[in-house]
């Protein structure tokens, strides 16, 4: 039971779409505030949804995001609903490569931290780390409580 708990737990990925919900990938979204608000774990993946004919998405390079430049990019995206996905911990760098976008605020810095049970995706290695083990132990606790108390009350064997 708590194995199953915990691989749950460590499966759940997340796709976010960029400046949602009070924006989206366009130039009056605040990125700064809104990546703030999340959390972003390898195997998450994020949409930018916008439309193509306004917009592009580049990802490149810290200095292409200082830079506003899309000279080097990594790569590019122009479907007007482009998923990108966060595989790895790091710091993913994504600008709008329409002239004077970036330069209006139109780019975001992601950062990907690793997640609990990042990797691998074994429940042995999860409650060593910090954030959901706390949750599912407890989780395993009651659940653990409730069984012994069934048991008690049928004079089963657990
Ligand atoms: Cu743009």
């Amino acid at each position: 039971m708590a194995a199953a708990v915990l691989v749950l737990e460590a499966a759940a990925a997340t796709t976010y779409t960029v400046g949602a919900p009070d924006g989206l990938w366009d130039m009056q979204t605040n990125y700064a505030e809104w990546v703030a608000k999340n959390t972003f774990h390898p195997g998450d993946k994020i949409t930018f949804t916008y439309s193509a004919e306004l917009h592009d998405v580049v990802e490149v390079s810290k200095a292409g995001y200082d830079a506003c430049s899309s000279a080097n990019n990594i790569s590019a995206f122009r479907t007007g609903n482009d998923v990108v996905a966060l595989t790895a911990p790091g710091t993913r760098y994504f600008l709008c490569g329409l002239t004077g976008h970036c330069d209006s605020g139109m780019k975001i810095r992601i950062d990907v931290v690793a997640a609990a049970a990042t990797g691998s995706m074994s429940p042995a290695a999860a409650p060593t780390s910090a954030a959901a083990p706390a949750g599912a132990t407890r989780m395993t606790t009651a659940g653990l409580a409730v069984l012994l108390l069934l048991a008690a009350l049928h004079h089963v064997h657990v």
